[in-house]
């Protein structure tokens, strides 16, 4: 984990004795699920934890009001603290923040924060913000499993955790960090899902849905539609629908929330990565990813306010837009006028990497999904699949023969440590391996030479070798070629060029 994390002591929290965990106003599946979670195993450390939220609105939706029933969850609506409160945790939100009521704090009594939002107070010891992270159930996951609390193990903690998350992430389309896809994985009750999915959708929302398919317009071949103020699953079913649309090849379906814009995203063309595009439309006032087909971001007005010109939101959403489409320059591997035998020489640099054998994380012809920080694929282990573990912790699997003639093994074990160590999934028993331990080291044999330059505006590179991503980069990356076959092109950071690069006399 990273350092955020590892400083929070779930068994510190508890001792406070007396607690109150309070979700945002009109709370969602994530606030109540990631608040009720915590207070279980708060209770079960000796505390005595009570769940609430403040506002004006009752918690109505019939889904939400299924799971408090089904999931045996108490939560109160109230507009004051209890005068014994020594703790005030706010979940899926935070203290300070417009969408949460502010309630005043009796003395000595301090406050923590635990939100996957972006900071909108200061952070400090009593912050825990993760924005990376798609729910506020993963991040509180995460805190009681590190502490030794199978949630697994507990059928109420587990489903609301898992209902949360969902329900952030449409129906789990929207996952973003390998965390996510851990909590994913865990073993949910179908059929409470099931239910609780059956309720999701008022007939006032089944309108509101319709009216937002109406309520649209289209820049380029991209669709933008808006939603009235909703639960933010329902953007998912309209962006559903609207990237079938023919000529429409992604779209963005918005809504406003109080803290700002939610976003749905989809893509079906390869030239629009829709976590690439989330992430685009988001970069500087809020976040968004996803996978490359479905994506889900934020905009948040107060970030919105600090930027200069201080538009209004959905002006700003269709001039990042109208920036996405003009913004790239796109450079296709075979295709491409880049005049590469006139850019400086460089010589890849002999840097170990490590590697594992597949089959000896698991046995021969197991399917496994390799999970890290930046996505996950499938492969099936064997004798002739080795994985390669680069120094980020990014790994991708290479047949033996190929790794034989590229890499000389040293002997040395590979050490190295990530904020998500590496993983392997068995695809059948669901059994997760880390790959570190089966990991050795080896340096890269021969000279590698590439042809380089930093780019100056927003590049898209379309590998031959992956038809379905594309390479992006901003100005200051690098645009780079293989010496011998400048079809063979792709983007390196900045940050890592030089120390992956040395220049050499041409
Ligand atoms: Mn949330």
């Amino acid at each position: 984990m990273s350092e955020h994390n590892s400083r929070v002591d779930v068994k510190k929290l508890a001792g406070y004795g007396d607690i109150v965990i309070q979700c945002h106003d009109i709370p969602d599946a994530d606030a109540i699920g990631s608040g009720f979670a915590l207070q279980c195993r708060l209770r079960a450390l000796g505390a005595n934890v009570s769940l609430v939220y403040g506002g004006r609105g009752k918690i109505s939706k019939p889904n939400l009001l299924m799971m408090l029933d089904m999931l045996e969850i108490e939560i109160s609506h109230v507009q004051a603290l209890p005068p014994d409160t020594k703790l005030l945790i706010t979940v899926d939100c935070q203290r300070g923040a417009g969408n949460v009521q502010h309630f005043d704090l009796p003395e000595p009594a301090e406050f923590f924060v635990i939100d996957h939002h972006r900071a909108e107070i200061p952070e400090g010891d009593n912050t825990l913000i993760r924005p990376a992270l798609a729910s506020c159930a993963t991040l509180v996951w995460q805190l009681i499993d590190t502490d030794g609390f199978s949630a697994a193990g507990d059928y109420r903690v587990c489903n609301a955790l898992y209902y949360g998350l969902f329900s952030d992430t449409n129906g789990l389309s929207e996952l973003r960090h390998p965390l996510d896809r851990d909590l994913a994985e865990l073993p949910c009750d179908p059929a409470f899902v099931r239910k609780l999915n059956n309720s999701a959708v008022t007939p006032e929302e089944l309108t509101l849905i319709g009216e937002a398919l109406k309520n649209r317009g289209i820049i380029e071949n991209i669709g933008l539609f808006r939603a009235e103020p909703c639960d933010p699953n329902l953007l998912g079913f309209v962006s559903d629908i609207a990237k079938q649309v023919v000529g429409m090849d992604s779209c963005v379906v918005y809504c406003e929330q109080p803290q700002g814009l939610k976003l749905s995203i989809r893509s079906s063309a390869r030239e629009i990565m829709a976590d690439e595009f989330a992430a685009f439309l988001c970069r500087d006032a809020g976040s968004g990813g996803g996978s490359i087909e479905k994506a889900g971001g934020f905009l948040g007005f107060k970030q919105l306010e600090g930027l200069p010109g201080g538009l209004p939101a959905d002006t700003y959403l269709k001039q990042r837009m109208r920036g996405y489409i003009d913004n790239y320059e796109y450079i296709y591997a075979n295709k491409h006028t880049v005049d590469f035998g006139k850019l400086p020489l460089f010589r890849k640099r002999a840097q170990p990497v490590g590697f594992a054998k597949s089959a000896e994380v698991f046995p021969e012809k197991t399917k496994m999904t390799v999970r890290t920080l930046e996505g996950d694929i499938d492969t099936v282990s064997g004798e002739d699949v080795y994985l390669m573990v680069g120094i980020l912790g990014e790994v991708y699997p290479i047949l033996r023969d190929k790794f034989e003639k590229n890499y000389t093994v040293t002997g040395e074990r590979y050490e190295k440590t990530w904020e998500y160590p590496p993983k392997v999934i068995n695809r059948i028993t669901g059994e997760h391996r880390h790959i570190l331990p089966f990991t050795n080291v080896c340096l890269p044999r021969g000279e590698k030479l590439v042809r380089a330059k930093p780019i100056d505006r927003d590049t898209k590179v379309f590998s031959y070798w992956d038809l379905e991503k594309y390479f992006y980069g901003t100005r200051g990356d690098f645009l780079v070629a293989n010496e011998g076959d400048y079809g063979d092109c792709y983007i390196v950071r900045r940050g890592i060029f030089f120390d992956s690069y040395e220049a050499v006399e041409d």
